[in-house]
């Protein structure tokens, strides 16, 4: 029987099921709390039940509470009460767990007296993810049954864990191989036969002796994860709500939860961590492409180049059971790119993140070539050659003659233009760009770039390709350097300006870390090269990067760069850096001054604010959030800041049109006059949306 739109109920042989159905992942919207509640209370009742299965429909057990709820406040009842229903149940109250049981889904099962998972179902608190923190009785419970080490890491990191690890945990009682429900339905009839006791996970205090005796646990732990969790609030949180489980009487314990729980939902942070969440999955939908439109199938890939960036994303294919054929131009240069692959995973095999029979797996995967010729029978090829229009178009010139009719020939440039490398072939409808980001096998961004003649068939099936290869793509249009790179562009131009005017690199970089980033503009400069585009031929020493390079100081891979490296890749301030500086302000007639950090800020975030409202209005991305997620994923904007184009709507559009127009007016440099869409939007009271 249907108790609301989202829950039905039924009484299998003395057992109610109760099933939830609320689709695509069974949140807990009001209409599943309220149908869960009456569902309970109806079996409660009923003296011909004598246990209770939770079970959902669809691909997943409740992934959690209702995030879009969460503007609106929560509607009755509250998901505490449902649970507390739950967890005071007199008959046995059995969670069949499929799919994700994640946050208030797992803090539901937690209300359970018993747990039954499928092989494949995944556990965890992700509430962190979202600047939360688990506020359903996740955070007394949790620790209560695996632990305090692993409830602190499984709230902190929002990272789920399997089944196995959970029956081992002690958080699952049982995996039911075969069909789910027949196998819970048969659990809890057992249960019945034996007569066997309602266990709350409230009244258990086993687990949490140890930490009882040993309270430095805690600090421990936050050392632990300092670094990454520097700068978010809900990690810390979180601690706090595991340290109260310790020290608190449970009752004292969900108060603490509570409290902490509302501060956090309060918190700019949260909210940009929750329009992230969505800012991520909207960067899949395409308006001119319907969902409909078939993905060409892809099975084998070429990768053309076997240098840093040819081999990281050799490695992505491989990582999820795809064969790559690499190609190279000489035996050395392959070999020195599969040594270097071949490290990469011996690394990671050292760490114990990899078996020894895994990485023989994937190395058995790519196949070294030296001949183009080879790429023939390839669904998707992959170019990964140095920035060079004339080198990439004869290598599409190539390719066109080569690989099979319909293969999507792709380039990883990041800035040059692709309608030029795709007027190279006559198949331009099958190029499109795959702009992976450094180190390609680690970086989750994918841009996806689409020329004037990609096929949408070609685009639908990279978008779904890059979710294949564990990437998140985000389709840009075409202008030198896309969204990301044409971004930095922009702040990278105001950086130099400031170290020109006075402020040295290492204040510059300061004030990006403090801001989020996980590096300053010049640190990021020296880990990816000075020499990057520079031409030892040509160079005259004409600018400090000229200088630089000149000077073997190319970053550091060379042990100097803006700044001087020990061998530890410590960086400190180079005197030699700051005479330069000094040198061409002089040149130029700056005269350098003590620059505040707030100027800083403003210089280096504006510019690329603007750039992005420019990249809007011309429609290179398709929204603003699409921007963001580039920033977040590509170059480690603070996600609790949401992106630039979230982080100016949170400034104000007016602030930031006005500060833009004092810099323009200070400087006289048109460097800084406000993109036309910025201006409508600002003088409406409007925002980026
Ligand atoms: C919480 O529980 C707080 C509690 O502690 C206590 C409160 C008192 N709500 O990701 P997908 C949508 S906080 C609403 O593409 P997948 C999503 O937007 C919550 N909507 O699928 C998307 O919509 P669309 C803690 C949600 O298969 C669609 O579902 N839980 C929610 O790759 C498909 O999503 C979490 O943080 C939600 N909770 O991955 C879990 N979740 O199709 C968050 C998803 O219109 N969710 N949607 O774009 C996930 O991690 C993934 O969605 C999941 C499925 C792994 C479940």
């Amino acid at each position: 029987m249907q108790l609301t739109t989202m829950v039905s109920y039924e009484n299998m042989q003395g057992v109610a099921v109760v099933t939830v159905d609320n689709p695509p992942v069974n949140a807990l919207s009001q209409g599943v709390r309220q149908g869960l509640l009456e569902g309970v209370n109806k079996a409660l009742a009923d003296d011909a039940v004598q246990a209770i299965v939770i079970h959902c429909a669809g691909r997943t057990f409740i992934a959690g509470a209702d995030i879009t709820e969460f503007a609106s406040g929560p509607a009755e009842p509250s998901l505490r009460d449902m649970l507390e229903l739950m967890d005071g149940a007199g008959k046995p109250v059995i969670a069949a767990i499929h799919g994700t049981a994640l946050g208030g889904g797992l803090e539901t099962a937690l209300c359970c007296h018993y747990r039954v998972a499928a092989p494949g179902a995944r556990l965890g608190l992700p509430e962190v993810k979202l600047g939360l923190l688990p506020g359903a009785g996740g955070t007394q419970r949790l620790p209560r049954v695996v632990g305090v080490e692993k409830a602190l890491q499984m709230v902190t990191s929002g990272v789920p864990i399997g089944a196995v690890e959970a029956l081992e945990a002690g958080l699952v009682d049982e995996i039911v191989e075969g069909d789910l429900l027949p196998g819970a339905l048969a659990f809890g009839h057992q249960i019945v036969a034996r007569g066997a006791a309602l266990p709350r996970i409230r009244d258990r205090d086993d687990r949490l002796q140890e930490a009882r005796e040993d309270p430095a646990v805690f600090e421990q732990f936050r050392r632990s994860i300092a670094r990454k969790s520097r700068g978010f609030i809900a990690p810390e949180y979180n601690i706090r709500c595991i340290e109260a489980a310790v020290s608190q009487p449970f009752d004292e314990g969900m108060k603490t939860e509570a409290r902490l729980f509302t501060e956090l939902m309060r918190s700019p942070q949260a909210a940009a961590q929750q329009y992230f969440f969505f800012a991520e999955r909207q960067a899949a939908r395409i308006p001119d492409i319907p969902r409909d439109t078939p993905e060409l199938p892809i099975a084998r890939v070429g990768v053309i180049g076997a240098g840093t960036m040819g081999g990281g994303i050799a490695m992505n294919m491989v990582n999820v059971g795809i064969p790559v054929t690499l190609v190279e131009t000489s035996q050395e240069a392959l070999e020195r790119g599969l040594g270097v692959i071949r490290g990469n995973y011996d690394n990671t095999a050292r760490k114990g993140r990899l078996s020894e029979a895994d990485v023989v797996q994937r190395m058995g995967l790519i196949n070294g070539s030296l001949q183009l010729q080879e790429l023939a029978q390839c669904d998707l090829v992959i170019e990964a050659v140095f920035e060079n229009m004339e080198v990439k178009k004869d290598i599409f010139r190539r390719l066109d003659a080569i690989v099979k009719p319909g293969a999507i020939l792709a380039s990883n440039t990041s800035a040059l233009d692709l309608n030029e490398i795709a007027s190279a072939t006559a198949r331009p409808e099958s190029v499109i760009g795959l702009h992976f980001f450094s180190p390609a096998n680690v970086m989750k961004l994918l841009e996806v770039v689409r020329g004037d003649a990609t096929a949408r068939e070609v685009i639908k099936t990279c978008m779904g390709f890059a979710r294949r290869i564990d990437k998140v793509p985000v389709l840009v249009g075409v202008c030198h350097g896309f969204v990301g790179n044409r971004i930095l562009f922009a702040r990278q131009t105001q950086a130099q300006q400031l170290a020109l005017e006075g402020a040295p690199p290492h204040q510059v970089d300061r004030v990006l870390y403090e801001f989020g980033f996980p590096m300053g503009a010049f640190q990021m400069s020296d880990l990816a090269g000075l020499d990057i585009g520079w031409n030892a031929e040509t160079s005259r020493g004409e600018t400090i990067r000229d200088r630089l390079c000149e000077a073997g100081r190319r970053g550091q891979k060379t042990g100097a760069g803006y700044y001087d490296y020990d061998e530890n890749r410590k960086p400190t301030p180079a005197p030699l850096v700051a005479e330069l500086y000094t040198e061409f302000a002089a040149r130029a007639g700056i005269i350098q001054r003590d620059i505040a950090d707030q100027e800083i800020l403003e210089r280096c975030l504006l510019p690329m604010i603007n750039e992005g409202a420019k990249i809007l209005e011309e429609g290179i991305a398709i929204r603003a959030s699409d921007i963001d997620v580039v920033y977040v994923y590509g170059y480690g904007w603070p996600v609790y800041r949401g992106g630039p184009m979230y982080y100016a709507n949170s400034l104000g559009l007016d602030t930031v049109l006005a500060r833009l127009r004092h810099y323009w007016q200070q400087s006289g440099d048109d460097f800084w006059r406000p993109s036309r869409l910025l201006v409508e939007l600002a003088e409406k009271g409007g925002r980026f949306s």
